[in-house]
């Protein structure tokens, strides 16, 4: 099985700043627990963070008959991003949503998700633990 974990803006920043919320893992720890898992569970892994909106488009459209599987934490673009959604729906690759932090309980302008009309699961407020139980969903839901 092929995954493809998809981040969005400013998830290269993780641990810098607002461990609170995001906890004290930098990208490059949650990108070697995402390796390790896959290892760990038998599938292989591509993951892919990007700052713009086109680029994580283009991305999502190249998995097109390769990914089994889409891993996607859109960030900020969660709330804001038609294009992304139509991108998901365009390839129709499973995909689950994941959010580090609870969203539920944040900001009302999060609480709008617009890839999570097209995602079969949501996982929020797990932390980066949230990226590996996505990719064994991914794994389980595999027909
Ligand atoms: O909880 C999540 O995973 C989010 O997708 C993270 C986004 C936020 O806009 C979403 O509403 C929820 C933020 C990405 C990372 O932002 C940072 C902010 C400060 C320091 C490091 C990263």
């Amino acid at each position: 099985m092929n995954i493809l974990v998809i981040n969005g803006p400013n998830l290269n920043m993780l641990g810098i700043r607002e461990p609170d919320i995001y906890g004290k893992a930098t990208y490059a720890d949650l990108c070697a627990m995402i390796d390790t898992h896959a290892q760990k569970i038998g599938v292989s892994v591509e993951i892919y963070q990007s700052n713009h909106e086109g680029d994580l488009v283009d991305r999502i459209q190249a998995a097109y008959g390769k990914a089994d599987g889409i891993v996607i934490n859109p960030a900020a673009y969660t709330h804001t991003s038609v294009a992304l959604l139509d991108a998901l729906k365009a390839v129709g690759i499973p995909a689950v949503e994941v959010h580090i932090s609870d969203v539920s309980q944040r900001e009302d302008f999060r609480q709008i998700s617009y890839v999570r009309l097209y995602c079969e699961k949501t996982i929020c407020g797990h932390g980066v633990d949230g990226y590996l139980e996505a990719m064994d969903y991914l794994l389980e839901a595999q027909v």
